[in-house]
């Protein structure tokens, strides 16, 4: 098999990157490890950026998402006994909105299967080769081992895939924070506490009440790290959400069936640089971030649109410009991404071993942040999302 781009992963970033390669005529096969039917029903993410769900509209992938996305103007806050909320349209004059990282993956490969892009699924790449001139990508597909050269290939596979370890290790310098606490998910049938996302700090520990929908609640529990789910019975798990809620005006947490509850770790991690030779790192097989950010998908929608304008620049240009500069375009946001996600982590959520000075500051760093304007549009600003490159030269 032969192609321009060969892409590894049918996540948010290669789906995306196939896409926009294709508006411009340029050809792709992406390999995904997966069925479709699993890509397209993992819960994952929830939330996208002003920014993101724009360019979801300018490149024809956001019918189903006007449908039935929640769009929000402002994102709320509990802690030390008060409710605060930051109204982002107002301050900055951009919303978040809400729409499952699973539909978004299903929108983006429905419309490659109809206009005949190639994704070849339960296809595990096991190896790239010649990265430095015509890479060959090795995979196993239907049982058979076979190869797709290409021009380039995209690493879009997620933290575990093969792309990042493709890169030499004396070449690669790996940044890591790991959390001392991870989530619980869950899914909840049941109407959210509030219209908006609550964050809530408390002495028991962190929680956030999103949502999939009107009528189901996406919640996350803070727990301690390596905890099993044997320990969080469903009296345990309403005790915590409606101790770490607390009581404000406007919000009410209402008991329902608990369809899904899944512990995730919390790390953060960039793999520097994002590029060797023609292989191009995308969203997680690159970083990571702590989900409190709620800035995962919406990075790995930020690098593909740098490495979208590389690609299209080299193969209607021959300018590599674009491409010889992506690892350092990407990482300039990927930076301020990190410590975003690492702020908003360590100042809502309880470290077991901060002594009562740790958490009297924790405290007043709350109040500095979110009783004041200056520092509610600092959260704003990063919140609803930084600008991102334009996808096309
Ligand atoms: P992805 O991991 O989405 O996609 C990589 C794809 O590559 C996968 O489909 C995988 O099957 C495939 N693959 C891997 N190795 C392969 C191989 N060798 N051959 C072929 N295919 C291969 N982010 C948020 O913003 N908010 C959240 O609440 C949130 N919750 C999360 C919960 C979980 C359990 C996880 C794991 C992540 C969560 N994230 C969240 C982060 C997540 O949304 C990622 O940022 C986002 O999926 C990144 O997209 P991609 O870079 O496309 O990687
Ligand atoms: C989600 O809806 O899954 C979500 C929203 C915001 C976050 C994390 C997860 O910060």
């Amino acid at each position: 098999m032969r192609t321009q781009v060969g892409i590894i992963g049918a996540g948010p970033a290669g789906l995306l990157l196939s896409h926009l390669l294709h508006l411009r005529g340029i050809e792709s096969v992406v390999l995904e490890s997966r069925s479709y039917d699993y890509i397209t029903s993992r819960i994952r993410a929830g939330l996208m950026e002003q920014n993101t769900v724009d360019l979801l509209n300018e490149v024809g992938l956001a019918k189903n998402l006007n449908k039935v996305a929640l769009p929000h103007d402002g994102v709320q806050f509990t802690f030390d006994g008060v409710l605060r909320r930051i109204n982002m349209q107002e301050l900055i004059g951009r919303r978040v909105t809400i729409y499952g990282q699973q539909l978004i993956v299903k929108d983006m490969a429905d419309i490659r299967e109809r206009v005949g892009g190639e994704i070849l699924y339960e296809a595990e790449a096991t190896q790239i080769s010649n990265l430095e001139s015509k890479p060959s990508i090795t995979f196993i597909h239907s049982g058979q081992e076979q190869t797709l050269e290409c021009d380039f290939v995209a690493g879009c596979d997620g933290f575990h895939g093969l792309s990042r370890p493709s890169v030499p290790g004396n070449l690669r310098k790996d940044f890591d924070r790991v959390y001392p606490f991870g989530w619980l998910g869950l899914l909840i049938s049941a109407v959210p506490p509030s219209e908006e996302l609550v964050y809530c700090h408390s002495p028991t520990g962190f929680a956030l009440f999103s949502m999939r929908s009107e009528e189901v609640t996406r919640a996350y529990l803070q727990v301690r790290p390596n905890e099993s789910l044997e320990n969080w019975s469903e009296d345990r798990i309403w005790s915590e959400l409606r101790g770490r809620l607390g009581q404000h005006d406007g919000l009410s947490l209402v008991e329902g069936e608990i369809l899904q509850k899944v512990i995730t770790p919390m790390r953060s991690w960039v793999s520097e640089p994002m590029q060797y030779g023609n292989l191009y790192l995308a969203g997680d097989s690159a970083h990571i971030v702590p989900p409190t950010g709620a800035k995962g998908m919406n990075l790995a929608i930020a690098d593909v649109c740098v490495l979208s304008r590389g690609l299209i620049d080299f193969y209607q240009n021959n300018n590599w410009h674009y491409l010889n500069s992506y690892s350092e375009t990407c990482l300039r946001r990927v930076w301020r991404a990190e410590h975003f996600s690492w702020w908003m982590t360590t100042m809502l959520h309880r470290f077991y071993d901060a002594n009562p000075f740790d958490h009297k500051r924790q405290i007043a760093e709350l109040h500095t942040v979110f009783d004041s304007d200056a520092g509610s549009r600092l959260v704003a600003e990063n919140y609803a999302g930084l600008p991102l490159e334009p996808w096309q030269p």
